[in-house]
């Protein structure tokens, strides 16, 4: 009654903001991300017959109450589906740098959905691995794939229509992702307050869903034809109306700092001057930037020059989960 895997996070390129369920974690749009190398969960679960509840230990610390009664939250949904009624002790090593603006919580669902269900005895395929992370954190359905993937919104209410597809393999189509650190400070708003606000009070919120189902057809495409200056594109215009509608939410709901401004110009004026580089941006104040491996160190040097940048971490498309034992 024991298993382990591994996951990476993903960066989302169409992005997923608003719940149309907020207790199954179901989607109002669907959205396209890539999985990255280098930033990953390892989680070990073990069902035991001596536990009284369920512990979590996250980077050799056991964590607090709230943590864990989220954890907690998501094995009840294993326990159901296996019918295995004990608790179990989960241990997570998290190499995700919270600072950089990477969703821990996409590995960390996706490595415990995997290592969970199998120490519970179930043989779950990708896709219902893909529901099953989706339980815990909306972007860790993203995880479950290697390389470029789309979360289909669905459209049933049981969300048995919602998860994660392949679009193309982490080795078909090598890009450069860099993570540019501009802040260093806890967010305010979380993403799932931020989206949650977003949808109940914007009124930019329309415009959001009228055109996203577009941006996924363009992106999907591009993808496919591995059309890096439409993607980034499509990418860049994405983020930026994401943004737009959280400005309008009451209270506005705004991540950027100077910092973000000051890369968001400066990707704008590599381009001016013919490099291909895209920006985007998640919930939060740093930045993400699309470049071609060709230009990856000219275009990492020059980010290092601007004041407000404190680090930069060089990604690439990386693998799904895997399992360690
Ligand atoms: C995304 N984000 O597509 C979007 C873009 C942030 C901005 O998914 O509430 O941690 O756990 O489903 O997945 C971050 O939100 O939210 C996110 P929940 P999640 O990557």
């Amino acid at each position: 009654m024991k298993a382990k895997a591994k996951a990476n996070t993903n960066i989302a390129l169409i992005k997923y903001w608003g719940k149309r369920d907020n207790e199954l974690i179901l989607p109002m749009n669907s959205s396209i991300s890539i999985t990255l190398d280098g930033f990953y969960t390892i989680t070990s679960v073990e069902f035991k017959e001596d536990l009284k509840n369920d512990i979590f230990i996250l980077n050799n610390k056991e964590t607090e109450d709230k943590e864990q009664k989220k954890i907690s939250k998501f094995l009840d949904i294993v326990r159901e589906l296996s019918k295995v009624k004990l608790y179990a002790e989960v241990n997570s090593e998290n190499k995700v740098p919270t600072a950089a603006g990477f969703a821990s919580s996409a590995s960390g669902f996706a490595a415990l959905a995997c290592a969970s269900s199998k120490a519970a005895g179930l043989s779950l395929s990708e896709r219902e691995l893909s529901m099953l992370a989706r339980r815990g954190s909306g972007s860790a359905c993203r995880s479950i794939f290697g390389g470029y993937v789309k979360w289909e919104k669905g459209e049933k209410l049981e969300g048995t229509d919602s998860h994660g597809v392949r679009l193309l393999s982490e080795k078909d189509w090598d890009i450069s992702i860099l993570s540019v650190m501009v802040a260093s400070g806890k967010k305010k708003v979380s993403s799932r307050e931020g989206m949650k606000r977003t949808v109940e009070t914007s009124p930019f919120y329309s415009g959001w869903l009228d055109t996203v189902e577009k941006d996924i057809k363009i992106a999907e495409e591009a993808i496919r034809l591995k059309d890096f200056y439409s993607l980034g594109n499509i990418a860049e215009e994405n983020a930026l109306k994401m943004h737009a509608t959280m400005l309008g939410a009451k209270p506005p709901v705004l991540y950027w700092e100077h910092g973000t401004l000051e890369v968001m110009g400066h990707i704008q004026n590599l381009r001016e001057s013919g490099i291909p580089a895209f920006f985007t941006i998640d919930a939060g104040a740093n930045v993400k930037v699309l470049c071609l491996k060709e230009n990856e160190n000219m275009v990492y040097e020059s980010l290092l020059k601007l004041s407000s940048v404190m680090k930069v971490l060089v990604c690439h498309p990386g693998s799904g989960v895997s399992y360690l034992e």
